[in-house]
């Protein structure tokens, strides 16, 4: 049997539930979160993105002629999510030429990482790294301004269907991968749902 998306997560509840489930998130839906670290997490998460944005271009390069319009349609939404960044880094006066923190590094590196693996490996790195937002920023329960604006954008519809379709290709890609590339992928998503969990936390360890 080939290795699912479903599978991947069915396997490895605890460590997806540490990488979508953080005091982090809880705060923001209590309204409780300092903002000095959610401004960490903020500038972080532009610095993340904009290597994300790397990686997904580096995906696409490597897909089959078949997955080019859904990815496509990712790098459109990036395109005005780092602007939207922008913004909202203005709006609260913020420096998005921070430095990477420690954690953020590792994470970009790892992505780097992943340039010469199979397509199925990026395929379903790049489909975890999406849900683990989709979910994380949704399970809480609605969010209360300022934060539903950020709960939105992972967590709407438009988002949630897109994330269904990474799933998909990933599981199309890994149905014709061969067993090693298959257990690398799921070293992949491990990798992922450990990331999501330290980036998390660094929004409470991390100077300003
Ligand atoms: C850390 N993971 C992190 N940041 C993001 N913006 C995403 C995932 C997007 O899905």
């Amino acid at each position: 049997m080939p290795l699912t998306c479903d599978h991947l997560l069915s396997a490895h509840l605890d460590a997806w539930d540490a990488a979508t489930i953080h005091p982090f998130l809880t705060q923001c839906q209590e309204g409780s979160i300092r903002p000095a670290q959610f401004n960490i997490w903020l500038v972080q998460d532009y610095r993340f993105v904009t290597e994300f944005t790397r990686f997904l271009a580096r995906t696409l390069a490597a897909a089959p002629d078949q997955d080019l319009d859904i990815l496509l349609s990712g790098l459109q939404a990036l395109q005005d999510e780092l602007n939207w960044f922008r913004e909202k880094a203005a709006e609260r006066s913020l420096n998005l030429n921070t430095p990477r923190q420690l954690t953020c590094q590792i994470y970009c590196e790892f992505m780097g990482s992943l340039v010469n693996a199979p397509y199925a490996v990026q395929a379903t790195a790049l489909w975890a790294i999406e849900y683990a937002y989709n979910q994380g920023w949704q399970l809480p329960g609605p969010m209360p301004a300022p934060y539903d604006e950020f709960a939105d954008r992972w967590g709407n519809s438009g988002f949630t269907d897109y994330v269904n379709l990474l799933a998909q290709q990933a599981d199309a890609a890994l149905a014709i991968a061969p067993a090693p590339v298959q257990q690398a992928a799921e070293e992949a998503f491990l990798r992922v749902a450990a990331l999501e969990q330290d980036f998390w936390q660094m929004a409470y360890s991390a100077e300003m």
